[in-house]
């Protein structure tokens, strides 16, 4: 399969990350990139990636970024590393407050304090911004514009190894270790060239807040997301299965929350209902939000799906029959990321030639 890839990646290398109250070895690492891309060109001795499917991306600019985010959240983004360290700070950006619930009364960021503007622009405090980060996730960006490209001139499918992950980033706040929202920037590449409806599914552990956020009252982009109850895991505070979307959009926003220990047969079930509705729906295209931290090994999930359901889970999309963009979020057990990654991409390109 198309895959395309940017060693760029690896300019976002957080040092450490805020975890259970201390600072920890981060998980969402340059290596997790490497693994995959790695165990794509093994698998199958090398029959579902030859070195020939690996594109760099190309650089489609900033049109479709601004699409998803506001500007003044992108120049933060840009800008922020610069600022902080000249202003002497040593170690990466971290936020430390925020506009919370008891002081909402404040919607512009404060114009002269940083830890004011990092706080109003973080939707939680593990994820550290470094010198390189804007242009990771520029990148990351870039890469799934680049495989989206690939499939709206007519290739049937396309891998986007994008890292840093997106599907926390919402229009305007970076968290989850995104930053920028890869697979809305896909999705709304999809409708920029006409299509009308896009199909977003989310396979990864944690529900995708941010892609939620900014599609929830749109109707030409439908997000379905299969994940951990938020009542037990991140992000907590959106992912239930209430939230249905609003305005012309109630109706197109789809949350399966499963709770600890799920496997298989429970989850293949809210798979199956995603599938169902896509059809209903008539989508043109579909964008996955491939996240493998569902695999019974992964540190941060309380999943338990295992390599061959990844085989049959990607069967199962391929059976959408959709022009089909996947964009890498999570998956954190580092010795499998590669082959888990690579059994989705195999089970559905077997299914597509069948
Ligand atoms: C990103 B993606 C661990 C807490 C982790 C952030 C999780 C972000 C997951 N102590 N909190 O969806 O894989
Ligand atoms: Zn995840």
């Amino acid at each position: 399969m198309l895959t395309v890839f940017s060693e760029k990646h690896a300019l976002h290398a957080p040092a450490n990350e805020l975890a259970g109250g201390g600072f920890r070895a981060p998980v969402e690492i340059p290596q997790r990139a490497e693994a995959v891309r790695e165990g794509l060109l093994s698998f199958g001795g090398g029959t579902l990636c030859k070195p020939d499917d690996l594109h760099k991306p190309d650089d489609f600019g900033s049109e479709m970024i601004l699409a998803i985010h506001d500007s003044d959240y992108v120049e933060f983004l840009r800008t922020i590393w610069q600022a902080w360290n000249a202003a002497g700070n040593k170690n990466d950006v971290v936020p430390s407050v925020w506009p919370s619930r008891s002081m909402p009364g404040r919607t512009v960021p404060p114009a002269h304090d940083l830890e004011g503007r990092v706080g109003y622009y973080a939707l939680a405090a593990e994820t550290t911004i470094q010198e390189g980060t804007w242009q990771a996730a520029y990148w990351a960006a870039q890469t799934a514009l680049t495989a989206t490209a690939a499939v709206r001139n007519g290739l049937g499918a396309a891998f986007g190894l994008c890292r840093p992950p997106g599907h926390h980033a919402s229009k305007n706040q970076y968290g989850g270790y995104c930053f920028l929202n890869n697979a809305a920037i896909a999705a709304q590449d999809f409708i920029h060239a006409g299509a009308e409806r896009v199909a977003v599914l989310d396979v990864d552990f944690h529900h995708g807040n941010g892609t939620q956020e900014i599609f929830y009252d749109r109707k030409d982009v439908y997000y379905i997301s299969l994940h951990g109850d938020p009542e037990h895991t991140f992000p907590n505070f959106l992912g239930y299965a209430d939230e249905r979307g609003s305005g012309v959009g109630e109706g197109f926003n789809l949350n399966f929350p499963y709770p600890p220990g799920t496997g298989w047969n429970l989850w293949q079930e809210g798979l199956n209902q995603a599938c169902r509705y896509y059809t209903d729906y008539g989508a043109e295209a579909l964008v996955v939000s491939l996240g493998v931290d569902t695999f019974h090994n992964d540190p941060l999930s309380f999943f338990r799906l295992t390599q061959e359901d990844y085989l049959e889970a990607g069967r199962m999309i391929a059976q959408l029959n959709l022009p089909t963009v996947f964009i890498l979020e999570g998956g954190y057990d580092i010795e499998n990321i590669g082959e888990n990654v690579s059994s989705y991409l195999a089970g559905f390109s077997q299914a597509r030639k069948a």
